[in-house]
């Protein structure tokens, strides 16, 4: 059959689009009302030192769930303090709680009209059903473009994964009122309002508490996928410890996740009934915290407000002290960490994320002619597509021009000499990397792209394969990071394999990872390794257990990168 396909992935594209260029007034308000709730919350919650709020939480948990499980509590966050993931877990506290008042503010009346209207429930049930089930990744993409990369996008896309149970459960809750009640209040004459408040909302409390504690639940699962897209707390805290292979980190990490997750479960779970209901009534408890949380929140404010701020105009203060980053694990990721001390730069931050999230922010940035600072390399195509430039780098930290190695693993050259023969003569030039991420970024696939620089260019693939031995089928497993000139080189250097006799398998992998799986021999080679600085770590890390077949690539950099029209021109202007 000859059908054509379906342009479905284009339209998305293009209805994306429509909608980021046509309410991006609105986009930007929303931004700035979350991010200014969430700091709002943020601020409340690291109010004083940590062990005020360790010992506020350990007694709502007390009073909600009885004292065992308040000196759980207790011990548990003195525990997160004491493993230095403090700051980490107010973020993510703060996100969750986020999520969770949008949820139940939009949730409930969504859910309430359900149980009216049964139209709106026939609409509005597949929807839930489609939300749920995408992968909350695919979340992500659209995010970056209506809200740019930070916190925002993470608790939208947290917010659309979570919302499901409580408009669920809100609409079982009413409905399953019994009848009889519904009648009486009928016939006492009661208004639509007066029934909805008085006896549907009342009798559907439990479940829709329980619908609330599910959705936070669920907003308490995203914290890692929100930090590729550049959300803090500790979901990054894992993602990084992924992409080094620091198994020690994610593990503190991870088990800080889980205390949060059961003091945030029980406390939830037992509101409406708490465990000391009787000592203590529960409208006097929730009005003692109200009242505290709202006059922290105006003090913060108007203490806020008064601080001056003499660098308005300054570039720190248009880019809110943010450099946009990518993989955590990134190498550049390192050097630019390094750059913040080495050039004094104590206000900034460097936002971790992904390569893709960062070449989307400084596009939106650039549509809008604001400033932006990144971190950048070359060869990249965002060059050719973006009238950009390097800041000065006059200490070095980002350690001037370098080259890519391949590197195999040990034994490699027994099992297929051949394979070992093309890597170790695998050479080529930054024009010709380019030509084929100049393809791919037009839209090619990566894999075809690969394939027609080498038809066009058979007298260096002839060099790398000269005197190889080709094979039988033997298995070669390359490893990448999607960076788009590993994207490049990997596929060109599989390609050439694929036709030499191999049968070749491409892995898209972390930074960590990449270097480990060579290391171990679960991967055969990488061709991804920037030396002398950029990987130095990971270099030194797993150079006994990989064979180094020296440079692939010469004269590739890593820096800050700005758009032209930003007018500083080295790190120290930062300052
Ligand atoms: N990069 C591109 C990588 C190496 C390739 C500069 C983003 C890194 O920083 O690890």
């Amino acid at each position: 059959m000859n059908i054509p396909k379906i342009p479905l992935g284009e339209w998305i594209d293009s209805l994306v689009g429509w909608v980021t260029v046509t309410f991006s007034a609105f986009f930007s308000f929303l931004t700035s009302l979350i991010e200014g709730l969430l700091n709002i919350i943020i601020d409340v919650l690291s109010v004083g030192p940590p062990i005020v709020l360790i010992c506020i939480l350990g007694l709502l948990v007390t009073y909600t769930s009885r004292w065992p499980l308040g000196i759980f509590a207790l011990i548990s966050l003195l525990l997160i303090d004491n493993l230095g993931y403090w700051d980490s877990s107010i973020q993510t506290l703060a996100i969750v709680l986020l999520s969770g008042l949008l949820t139940i503010t939009i949730g409930i009346p969504i859910g309430i009209w359900c149980a009216q209207r049964k139209t709106v429930q026939n609409i509005v049930t597949p929807i839930l059903d489609f939300m749920q089930t995408m992968p909350a990744f695919v979340y992500l993409i659209p995010s970056i473009l209506f809200f740019g990369i930070g916190i925002v996008p993470g608790i939208i896309a947290s917010f659309i994964f979570a919302i499901a149970p409580t408009i669920r459960m809100t609409n079982l809750g009413i409905q399953e009122v019994p009848e009889d009640l519904i009648e009486a209040a009928d016939a006492f004459g009661s208004s639509n309002s007066q029934k909805l408040f008085k006896v549907q909302l009342p009798l559907a409390t439990p479940t829709i508490m329980a619908g609330i504690n599910q959705s936070i639940m669920l907003a308490l699962s995203m914290v890692v996928t929100a930090s590729l897209v550049g959300a803090p707390g500790l979901g990054a805290d894992v993602y990084r410890a992924v992409s080094q292979i620091n198994v020690g980190q994610g593990f503190e990490a991870g088990l800080s996740i889980v205390f949060i997750a059961i003091i945030l479960d029980r406390i939830t779970q037992n509101l409406r009934k708490p465990a000391y209901e009787g000592i203590l009534k529960r409208k006097i408890v929730f009005s003692i915290l109200a009242v505290l949380v709202v006059v922290t929140a105006i003090v913060l404010v108007f203490l806020k407000d008064n601080t001056g701020n003499e660098n308005a105009n300054g570039i720190g203060a248009q880019t809110d002290y943010k450099i946009i980053g990518i993989e955590p694990g990134a190498g550049i990721m390192a050097q630019a960490k390094n750059s913040l001390t080495d050039y004094g730069l104590d206000d900034w931050k460097i936002v971790e994320g992904s390569s893709a999230a960062m070449v989307a922010e400084l596009k939106k940035a650039i549509d809008n002619q604001k400033p932006i600072i990144v971190t950048g390399w070359s060869p990249h195509w965002m060059f050719q597509a973006f009238d950009l430039k390097y800041l000065d780098d006059p200490n070095n930290t980002f350690g001037g021009a370098e080259h890519i190695n391949t590197i195999v693993r040990k034994g490699l050259e027994q099992d297929a000499p051949g394979a070992y023969t093309i890597f170790d003569q695998f050479s080529w030039n930054i024009s010709d990397m380019e030509a084929v991420m100049v393809e791919v970024h037009k839209g090619m696939d990566p894999a075809e792209a690969a394939e027609k620089w080498v038809a066009a260019n058979p007298d260096k693939v002839a060099e790398w394969t000269n005197g190889a031995q080709s094979g039988n089928g033997e298995p070669i497993k390359l490893v990448y990071v999607a960076w788009d000139t590993e994207l490049a080189s990997t596929n060109v250097i599989g390609t050439v394999l694929r036709q030499n006799g191999y049968d070749v398998t491409l892995s898209q992998v972390e930074v960590g990872p990449m270097f480990a799986g060579v290391a171990n021999g679960s991967a055969d080679a990488m061709v991804a390794a920037w030396l002398p600085s950029t990987h130095l770590e990971y270099y030194n890390t797993y150079k006994k257990d990989i064979v180094d077949l020296g440079p692939n690539l010469q004269g590739t950099k890593n820096g800050l990168v700005v758009p032209k029209y930003v007018e500083i021109d080295s790190i120290d202007d930062l300052k």
